[in-house]
């Protein structure tokens, strides 16, 4: 990975994905002829790392095809589940093994720093994959006490192809989230890598494939939204599927569902999370938590805590602790030691950030730090706190996805339930107290489909995430995920001859 790290352009890595990347992935030698190509960038210049293969629907019907041959002939639904478990731990020790390279490559293509990758991604990507293999041979049906002579059973069976569509801001864990459980149950995939995040979804596709995964299981295909994703969603011969992403492609997704052949669909939307600091929180600590709650992976978390809430008697003391923290984040290099914070991901994103920092300024909230973007040179942006921010205020509505925290007033705990709740989102939430009846009144009053209490983005395997309202349907990790990949088949077996 040294070299890796210290080649700007190319190396050895981006040329083999440049051979590699493209649909139907593992069907022998990985490579089915590449038609049209487009660059993928670091974000760092702008400049192009490796042209990768660009899957339009062509080349969804073939990927689908594969994973369809897979489902209904291959030796997958047919392996002992045992078998597929130890499948998916050989694939968490290879992790584990090329962790390095694929934390140089994940950082490389979306801009985050590397040892953020290294040490905080890839050991929860490899840890969700023992964690699902550990799933694998424990899926149970039950025996139902149904009325009559009947022995009535429950199979939990695959639903069969899952397509999956992920998101350029944690490309490698959000393939975790999405193959490991559809893998642990059965299923065979078709997995369409975010346009500007292309490269470790087929890193780790030869990883798989190198720990026994059989042909046609997993096929990654790179490309656009609304070409190969549209045509994913919409496909007649997938039986599910599963998006990351904004609310605005969730509702076209969904209706792509609909409107072919009805497929279930789960959804992993937007948000704008509350983080509640009251009054009786320990100042200094509410202060980092909230910090990193909005700037963690450059503000580019759909959980991030987005509209920090302080208790009006302890307000302008936070907002002078959270000022000096973001003047004190290290922006620069995502390969530099000690860098907290890299470049946005692309020229859009960058723009859409700047759009609502200066609405924000527009709109009277007071801009304490920050607020320019840093360099011409790549998409790296000032940590920008907002004090005095009120509810109908845009940069209090909307996602903004960037390194811009937002500062409210709060008078008491049902106000701020209340005030938390306004918004069309209902990801996640943060409360800091140290009192348990305000606690308990918060985490009950929020609708929200997580609350920290006293902590901050704990992404075990075996917790559930998703989101209450625009913010989702369904949930991802944990038991919950497995159900989104099984059908229950009921089997009613007659005791004896029915009268009739
Ligand atoms: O998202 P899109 P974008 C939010 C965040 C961000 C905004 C826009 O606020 O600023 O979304 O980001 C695929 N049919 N989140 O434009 O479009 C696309 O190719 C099928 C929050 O990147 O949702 C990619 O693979 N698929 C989010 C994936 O959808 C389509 C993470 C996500 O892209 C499609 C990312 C179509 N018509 C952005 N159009 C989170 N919940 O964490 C696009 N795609």
């Amino acid at each position: 990975s040294s070299s890796l790290i210290s080649q700007g352009n190319r190396c050895s890595l981006g040329r083999e994905v440049e051979r590699f990347s493209t649909a139907a992935a593992l069907e022998e030698p990985i490579t089915p002829p590449v038609r049209k190509t487009f660059p993928t960038l670091d974000p760092r210049t702008g400049e192009v790392i490796a042209n990768v293969a660009e899957g339009d629907a062509e080349d969804i019907d073939r990927a689908v095809a594969a994973a369809r041959r897979a489902f209904d002939e291959g030796p997958w639904p047919k392996m002992t589940a045992y078998e597929r478990s130890r499948i998916l731990l050989r694939f968490a020790d290879l992790l584990d093994k090329h962790s390095d390279d694929l934390a140089a490559l994940e950082a490389w293509n979306s801009g985050k720093p590397y040892e953020q990758a290294l040490k905080i991604e890839l050991p929860t990507v490899s840890r969700l994959f023992r964690y699902y293999a550990g799933w694998a041979d424990k899926i149970h049906g039950l025996t139902v006490p149904a009325d009559g002579p009947y022995h009535v059973q429950t199979l939990h069976e695959p639903i069969g192809v899952a397509g999956q569509i992920v998101p350029w801001n944690f490309p490698l864990l959000m393939f975790a989230w999405k193959v490991g459980p559809a893998l642990a149950t059965g299923n065979t995939i078709v997995l369409k890598a975010a346009e500007q995040t292309p490269l470790t979804a087929v890193y780790a596709a030869k990883l798989l494939h190198e720990a026994g995964l059989p042909p046609g299981v997993l096929n990654i295909v790179s490309g656009y939204g609304p070409t190969a994703g549209a045509a994913l969603a919409s496909h007649m011969d997938v039986d599910k599927i599963a998006f990351t992403g904004s609310t605005d492609t969730g509702k076209i997704v969904q209706e792509l569902a609909a409107k072919s052949n009805l497929k279930p669909v789960t959804l992993e939307l937007g948000g704008k999370s509350p983080f509640i600091v009251c009054e009786d929180a320990n100042i200094d600590r509410a202060v980092e938590l909230a910090h990193f709650a909005l700037f963690f992976n450059q503000g580019q978390c759909c959980a991030a805590g987005s509209r920090t809430f302080v208790h009006e008697r302890v307000y302008d003391e936070f907002v002078e602790k959270a000022k000096a923290r973001a003047l004190r984040r290290k922006v620069g290099d995502p390969f530099q030691k000690g860098i907290e914070q890299g470049p946005q991901i692309d020229s859009e994103q960058c723009e859409k950030i700047l759009r609502y920092i200066k609405s924000g300024i527009e709109s009277n909230a007071t801009l304490e730090c920050g607020g320019d973007r840093i360099g011409s040179k790549g998409y790296y942006i000032q940590p920008t706190v907002f004090s005095n921010v009120k509810d109908d205020m845009l940069i209090a509505q909307d996602e903004i996805f960037g390194p811009v925290q937002t500062i409210l007033k709060f008078k008491d705990v049902d106000e701020v339930i209340k005030r938390a709740n306004m918004t069309r989102y209902g990801l996640a939430s943060g409360v800091f107290t140290k009192n348990i009846d305000t606690a308990n009144k918060l985490t009950r009053g929020l609708r929200a489909g997580t609350v920290w209490v006293n902590c901050f983005d704990v992404f075990d395997a075996a917790i559930p995430f998703g989101g209450y309202k625009m913010s989702g349907i369904g949930r991802e990790k944990g038991i919950y995920s497995l159900h989104n990949y099984l059908q229950v088949k009921a089997v009613v077996t007659a005791l004896e001859n029915p009268a009739w």
